[in-house]
């Protein structure tokens, strides 16, 4: 294992909460918005830890790393313009805020509730549409439900129209924005129902000798695969220093992987809905929103649970057991041939190793799979769960924008946008990234039966020529590339990112949510490898006005050809919601792939014992 990428440990949060109180010189109010493992790259051969505090009386966010050796802060400073994550610890609060507050219950009884206890109220990040108070105060928009008595839903029946606006900071309500009285859904939509079928027989799976895999503290080897499991506050789940064992030789891959950001455009102009933009990433943090994961219910056979230390507002450090889940999948057949005249056939097994986690984000749900397949793939798959953001019907009939899904309800046509970020290391630290087309060619001499397809591949040498689109036309693919290293043909090395389901963004560029979300209007990015350029919509997207990340970086078009590089994907799942997502979503997956594409001079597999 390499100490220095494992997660910090509940000690190290307690030392990096006590440093920073003793020497940052922060107010009493101020709060901790992230303790995470510093992956600045300035302190190479020392553990510490990046944190990001925010302070109420003056409305600044700040941030520096603290050593733990030395005992020190280092590089203590404001981040002018930004506004921390809004934390789990600040929904509640502000729940709180409104269940109390004059105007919001007035605005309550209008629609004939007494009891504000039975509403939840959620503060969204308001985004920044430039008026003065996202500008100069830490604003979050409310959004309202009235939940059900059995708690398993609380967002079965919304308070349509009705949004308490917080100043977050001063922990005041600064008005209630009521857009009008829209009849409540009347059905409670219970998650759990009292009838569960009985016809469903017992899957079990057992591994009598064991799993496969062997880890040591947060390294993994399986197969020929070798990894180390990370963990960043705001990322979530990170893999570090992926390679693959190739005859004895431990071949690198990847020195870093993880989903950097993800953002929920919603299409619904109307009332206070425009603002509905959550950067479930940047804006709350998928590491803090991590489940406790159970088994028997999250997974399913021979489970390794890695535990992961998070903290509260506070700084006190949380524990979040079984995070991490990682087993072995029997995955079908890996291949087969027949040859019938001789009777005989070979076929062998597929297996792969499954390294996931999930995050509970308000009303949805996002598990986070990677696969390792013994044929050298790499499955980066989301499953997304939960119950779709549901809004009343007014007048009986759906909105333009909006699907009727449930009683009196309609959800709204969405996007869920992730960003991957790849640092690559293919057989050494300098890669280049290519792009392939295929084209059919014109009839002619060279091609009289009109069947011939041509191949042509690009080699990016510059940033602004890697922010490349899907092409289904061209059947068009990006392959990472190590233009130093050949394969036993004489080509260069080379994994290829092959594209899922996909889709594009509908928000005009120059909106305000085109331009804090630049990264999704391209699905490839490639930049070099810079230890701060770590999230695609820059480091503080909460009420950022845009531009920041990687438009700002890539503006400078930089070389990227057999350098250090970064490859970047965006995975788009378009989503127009169905009567079957309610009440609650079955679950939905959005992937992509990472394939050997001559990186092995033959099938890796054939060693794989067969029958
Ligand atoms: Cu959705």
């Amino acid at each position: 294992m390499n100490p220095l990428k494992a997660p910090l440990n509940e000690t190290e949060i307690r030392q990096s909460v006590s440093v920073v109180r003793r020497e940052a010189g922060l107010d009493a109010s101020a709060w901790f918005e992230t303790i995470s493992l510093d992956e600045s790259g300035q302190f190479p051969s020392q553990r510490g830890a990046y944190v990001c505090c925010y302070e109420p009386v003056s409305n600044r966010t700040l941030a520096g790393i603290v050593l733990f050796e030395s005992d020190e802060l280092r590089g203590w400073h404001h981040i002018e313009g930004a506004q921390a994550r809004i934390l789990p610890d600040e929904f509640e609060m502000a729940c709180e805020l409104a269940r109390k507050h004059e105007g919001f219950l007035q605005a309550l009884k209008k629609r004939g509730l007494d009891d504000a206890s039975k509403v939840l109220v959620e503060s969204w990040s308001a985004g920044n549409f430039g008026s003065d108070e996202e500008q100069n105060q830490r604003i979050a928009y409310g959004h309202c439900w009235l939940m059900n008595d059995a708690g398993d839903n609380p967002y079965a029946r919304p308070i349509a129209n009705l949004h308490p606006v917080f100043d977050l900071a001063a922990r005041e309500i600064i008005r209630v924005d009521d857009f009008g009285v829209v009849p409540i859904p009347p059905d409670p939509g219970p998650v759990r129902r009292p009838q569960q079928r009985q016809d469903l027989k017992e899957i079990s799976i057992t591994q009598p000798d064991g799993p496969s895999f062997e880890v040591d503290g947060y390294h993994v080897k399986w197969h020929d695969w070798e990894l180390q499991i990370g963990f960043a506050q705001r990322d979530g789940l990170v893999l570090y220093d992926i390679g693959f064992n190739d005859g004895g030789r431990l071949r690198p891959i990847m020195k870093r992987a993880a989903m950097a950001e993800m953002v929920v455009p919603y299409g619904d102009p109307r009332a206070a809905n425009f603002r509905r933009n959550a950067f479930d990433t940047g804006e709350y943090g998928i590491g803090v929103s991590l489940d406790s994961l159970t088994l028997g219910c999250d997974c399913l056979g021979y489970i390794r649970y890695f535990d992961i230390w998070t903290h509260d507002w506070q700084g006190e450090p949380r524990l979040i057991k079984n995070a991490v889940c990682m087993h072995e999948e029997d995955f079908g057949i890996q291949w087969k041939y027949s040859v019938p005249s001789a009777d005989q056939t070979t076929v062998t097994r597929s297996r792969r190793l499954v390294v996931s986690s999930i995050a509970t984000i308000g009303n949805y749900v996002y598990g986070f799979f990677w696969y390792f397949y013994m044929d050298g793939g790499i499955g980066v798959e989301v499953k997304a769960t939960g119950i779709p953001f549901p809004s009343a019907l007014e007048g009986g009939k759906p909105s333009p924008y909006g699907r009727t899904i449930g009683n009196q309800i309609e959800s709204h046509v969405h996007q869920h946008v992730f960003s991957f970020r790849f640092d690559m290391a293919l057989d050494g630290e300098r890669n280049s990234v290519s792009e392939i087309n295929f084209s059919a060619a014109p009839v002619g001499d060279d091609n009289p039966h009109g069947n011939a397809i041509l191949t042509e591949e690009t080699r990016f040498e510059t940033e602004l020529q890697a922010q490349r689109e899907i092409n289904a036309r061209s059947s068009r693919y990006w392959r990472v590339l190590n233009p130093t290293v050949h394969n036993r043909y004489g080509d260069p090395v080379a994994y290829k990112l092959l594209p899922g389901a996909n889709s594009f963004p509908f928000q005009h560029p120059d909106s305000s949510m085109g331009r804090r979300a630049a990264f999704m209007y391209k699905h490839l990015w490639v930049t070099p490898q810079v230890a701060d350029e770590m999230y695609p919509a820059g480091w503080f997207p909460n009420q950022h006005a845009g531009g920041d990340g990687l438009p700002k970086w890539t503006a400078a078009d930089r070389a990227i050809d057999n350098e250090s590089i970064v490859v970047w994907h965006t995975l788009n799942y378009h989503h127009w919601p169905r009567p079957e997502d309610w009440p609650v979503q079955p679950v939905v997956y959005a992937s992509f792939h990472w394939m050997p594409d001559g990186f092995f001079d033959e099938n890796p597999t054939m060693d794989v014992p067969h029958r």
